[in-house]
């Protein structure tokens, strides 16, 4: 039954933790994370308050972007473990009465899948078509786009049969042809085969790209191929039809990933009416330091444009469709290092205070892997070490642009992919406790300091205080269903906001300063005493002065 006929929509309430595989835990010592690493974890997970989680690919994979590149959609790749361990790892997450969500990329395939082989045969294969083939254009490529990973054409030359095909992201990534009903057909049919398995939905990789632009017209000065691909003329049409003929037979979540999307977009993808998908993530926050255009420098994410984007999707999409919540993931720097503070008398505070002001907004909460223990971006001394074939690509430009070594690899640190993908840090034991062999991506070099381990048995770490948080969304309906009134609008260091419903009102207030400020709610007064439900100081003098510390979050039910 469907959310539509049940009104069950469990995902709204739900805590989602995303895992990237390769990086979570290794049970079997050759250093790459495995299913069976997964499985041993899965209590730390349902202790910290999880509902759902989110795996990154695990399919057959030749793996020249981390599984984003599947050869065998139908099956685990070996690196990660078998299909048994799979179904294993299903059967321990429902047990504990949470559910898993895979990643779906059928934006594009491996080149190393059959069908894209096949494709290359011959123009008469059954599947050419699976694909998107053109003929070339004054002795050159169809037209002038270029990938997001190398920057060189994004179209790829088959001496076999004298066309080119098309690959938005590398070369090793052709985009599947979703204007063929029979490549959809397929596409659906592979899906029901994982959900008639037990598994619990989506989340889509870059699904926004999926039908491209009538008759694939040159970039114009000002455009960009995310542009021109994102949004495409059938999206809406193809993914209702993917509800109609999938999504709609099962209880299951879905989340788009739509780079390049825009509320009005996003009111069609996750409308409440439940025709497409339940919510998607935008780009707008992690954007806003120089992203699809260009993220290869040192700009910082200020504030007060932060609050803007966050207030605007919490308006716009209020009683249309549904939100999704997330500071980071495995494209992103650490959500700390970019946004809090990594001295060590701010660190955890301030990954308290992003947890606090993020989740607590009306929408969907995804935490990352490691962000729960104020992990931070990794900072890589030489290109050798680096393994994201965006951040190698980066690197050798940056350097052609005259940067030095030392300077590139600052930037793509700050930047890159790798920084925030490093192993999961289990321990202060050698190897993280992530793997007793050689980590396929170097750990970060603080694990001693910061690691699970320390951080469970601590009542007031990190940890702990995502497990009250993630208990306390769970606690009230206001959380889930109140709606979002911005407050402090004009300020450059707080952010903060009323959730209301219902006659009750819970005030959150952040400062993102490492000042103290002052930050009196005018609608507290002295008749109602507000109580304090969560905060990231134990000393807190908010409540008697008005006063937030640095980094400090704090979170009052005001007219109980
Ligand atoms: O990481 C990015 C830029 O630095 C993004 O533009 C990213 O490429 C985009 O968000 C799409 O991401 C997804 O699809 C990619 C894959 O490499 C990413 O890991 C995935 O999250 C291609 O499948
Ligand atoms: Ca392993």
């Amino acid at each position: 039954m469907t959310d539509k006929q049940t009104n069950n929509q469990w995902w709204k309430s739900a805590a989602v933790y995303q895992i990237y595989p390769k990086s979570f835990c290794d049970s079997n010592g050759d250093g790459i994370g495995d299913i069976p690493g997964i499985i041993s974890k899965l209590d730390y997970l349902k202790n910290l308050g999880i509902d759902v989680l989110w795996l990154s690919p695990v399919y057959k994979s030749p793996g020249f972007d981390g599984g984003y590149d599947i050869s065998d959609y139908l099956n685990i790749d070996p690196a990660f473990g078998s299909m048994g361990d799979f179904r294993r790892l299903l059967e321990e997450v429902h047990s504990r009465g949470a559910k898993l969500i895979m990643d779906l990329v059928v934006n594009h395939s491996s080149n190393e899948h059959p069908w894209f082989i096949e494709s290359c045969k011959s123009k008469d294969s059954p599947y050419r078509d699976y694909y998107i083939w053109r003929d070339g254009k004054n002795g050159g490529p169809p037209n002038n786009w270029t990938d997001f990973f190398s920057g060189a054409s994004c179209w790829e030359y088959s001496e076999t049969t004298g066309q080119y095909n098309l690959h938005l992201f590398s070369k090793r990534q052709p985009d599947l042809n979703w204007d063929n009903p029979a490549l959809r057909r397929e596409i659906y049919s592979m899906m029901r085969q994982w959900l008639d398995m037990g598994v619990d939905g989506f989340r889509m990789d870059v699904i926004s790209y999926i039908s491209k632009p009538e008759g694939l017209p040159d970039v114009r000065e000002g455009q960009s191929v995310s542009g021109l691909c994102a949004n495409g003329p059938h999206v809406h049409e193809y993914l209702r039809e993917m509800r109609r003929e999938v999504l709609d037979k099962y209880d299951c979540m879905t989340v788009g990933e739509t780079a390049g999307v825009t509320v009005e977009e996003a009111k069609k993808y996750a409308s409440l009416s439940g025709d497409e998908l339940n919510m998607v993530f935008h780009f707008e926050a992690n954007d806003l330091d120089g992203g699809e255009n260009y993220k290869w420098n040192k700009n910082k994410i200020e504030l007060p444009g932060l609050k803007q984007v966050y207030t605007k999707w919490q308006k716009e999409l209020s009683g249309k469709a549904w939100n999704s919540l997330y500071l980071s993931n495995h494209d992103q720097p650490r959500s700390v290092s970019r946004l809090g503070s990594e001295l060590e008398e701010y660190r955890e505070r301030s990954q308290k205070l992003l947890a606090t002001c993020a989740y607590l907004m009306q929408g969907t909460p995804f935490i990352y892997q490691g962000e729960e223990l104020a992990m931070t971006s990794r900072r890589f001394a030489s290109p050798d070490e680096l393994r994201d074939i965006e951040g190698i690509n980066a690197y050798k430009s940056l350097i052609k642009d005259g940067l030095s070594q030392s300077e590139a690899m600052e930037i793509v640190s700050l930047r890159g992919r790798d920084s925030a993908r490093t192993p999961m840090q289990w321990s202060g034991e050698p190897g993280a406790g992530f793997t007793s062999g050689v980590p396929w991506l170097k750990i970060n070099g603080n694990y001693a300091k910061i690691n699970a381990a320390e951080q469970v048995a601590r009542p007031d770490s990190v940890y702990n205080y995502y497990r009250r948080l993630i208990a306390l969304r769970k606690s009230d309906p206001v959380f889930t269903d109140g709606e979002y009134v911005p407050i402090f609008e004009e300020r450059g260091d707080v952010f903060a906001y009323l959730r209301v419903c219902g006659g009750k009102s819970i005030a959150v207030l952040g400062n993102y300063s490492a000042k103290q400020v002052s930050a009196v709610v005018s609608n507290i007064s002295a008749e109602i005493m507000p109580r304090a439900l969560i905060g990231n100081i134990k000393s807190s003098v908010y409540l008697t002065t008005g006063i937030l510390q640095p980094y400090e979050a704090i979170v009052l039910e005001i007219n109980a």
